[in-house]
């Protein structure tokens, strides 16, 4: 996921909504030791202005928990991004099959 920032500002990126889940978190992805954990970012992640930002597997990405429904792949899912500035952003997320590992991502979900 690319989130582009054509104004002349910076913007962050700092949570969300979503139906289908209890809380939406942003999270980022960092090694303790030999093993990969996440964790919520601070003050959320900056879109610098005039650029991109990219969520990607293995850095940043959006955690849904308390997942209220199954997801459904090959459906979209509206998700409501909250920028520190543009505010409220919906947004549709295509749902795809999680690959081996579970940590190959952009977004993903938690059962509470
Ligand atoms: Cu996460």
């Amino acid at each position: 996921m690319k989130i582009v920032n054509a104004g002349a500002a910076p913007d962050f990126l700092i949570g969300g909504s979503a139906e289908f889940a209890d809380k939406v978190e942003i999270h980022e992805m960092f090694m303790e030791g030999d093993v990969m954990k996440m964790r919520p970012v601070e003050g959320g992640i900056e879109v610098p202005a005039g650029g991109e930002v990219e969520l990607k597997p293995g850095g940043y990405h959006v955690m849904f928990i308390g997942m209220k429904k199954q997801l459904v792949v090959d459906t979209y899912e509206k998700v409501r991004l909250v920028f520190k500035n543009a505010g409220e952003v919906e947004v549709e997320f295509a749902v795809e099959e999680m690959k081996a590992g579970g940590m190959d991502h952009t977004a993903h979900g938690q059962q509470n």
